[in-house]
């Protein structure tokens, strides 16, 4: 559960942090099951998933470890979506009820970890009523020079903006740097809720340790997608209250 002045403070700023959603343990639980993944799946495929535009934030050749729809690969995720604690969280911005988009787990690998350049979500699977939220779960401490989390507080309210597409799509580093956007440095079990409008990104990990997240894209299941684009495993899925709609999700 939220507080009101959490609430508040989200529908001001765009983001709010929540301290210690979970516990250090319990953190420290789901890291190690992330980082057991990537190892799992770096054994079949390539799990590399650095933006083509982090050249634009740094010159240092970068990596990121990712997965999508982590819930897929082992049921621990699955448990963490439909925590109480999370989706009770979430319920406080979107109301009962809350609708899973995608999950994606990154791993900013020591020293090398992939900034991202600022941008909002919005422009990779657009909605008609801008309800979609983002949920950063750190699985361990995301201090500054780990490359954690930065917001420009209050760009929600500049609705969509154009975005260049080169590489995914980023602002331009001219009028939107990482290094002038405010950092979120975060403790193992903090959860960052911000809106798809919001805009964010986040420097190179130069630290001895690698940065270890779960990001959860949800959605009020009555916001329909404007294209029908980034389909994803497990997309409408239900974390929180029902479906009014009764819409099989994207169709
Ligand atoms: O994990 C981060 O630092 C930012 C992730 C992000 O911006 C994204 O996946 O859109």
């Amino acid at each position: 559960m939220l507080t009101p002045e959490q609430i508040a403070f989200y529908h001001e700023n765009g983001y709010v942090v929540v301290p210690s959603l979970f516990t250090a343990e319990e953190a420290a639980a789901y890291r190690a099951e992330s980082h057991a993944l990537i190892e799992r799946l770096q054994r079949v495929r390539d799990v590399d998933a650095a933006w083509g535009s982090a050249q634009t934030v740094t010159t240092k050749k970068t990596r990121l470890l990712h997965c999508h729809d982590v819930q897929f690969y082992s049921a621990a995720f699955t448990r963490l979506l439909v925590d109480e604690r999370f989706a009770g969280a979430a319920a406080g911005i979107l109301g009962p009820n809350v609708q899973l988009h995608h999950t994606k787990m990154f791993i900013k690998p020591s020293e090398t970890g992939a900034p991202f350049p600022m941008h909002q979500d919005a422009p990779y699977f657009p909605h008609d009523n801008h309800t979609m939220i983002a949920a950063i779960i750190h699985f361990d401490d995301a201090p500054l020079e780990k490359g954690c989390l930065r917001v420009v507080p209050g760009s929600h309210k500049l609705g969509m903006l154009e975005h260049e597409s080169q590489g995914n799509f980023h602002l331009s580093a001219e009028q939107y740097s990482v290094e002038n956007a405010l950092p979120l440095p975060a403790k193992a079990g903090d959860v960052v809720f911000f809106s798809y409008l919001t805009i964010h990104g986040s420097g190179v990990n130069e630290s001895h340790e690698a940065r270890t997240t779960l990001l959860v894209q949800m959605r009020d299941p009555a916001d329909p997608p404007t294209v029908q684009t980034h389909d994803s495993l497990g997309q409408g899925m239900m974390l929180a209250g029902i479906d009014p709609t009764c819409r099989v999700a994207n169709k």
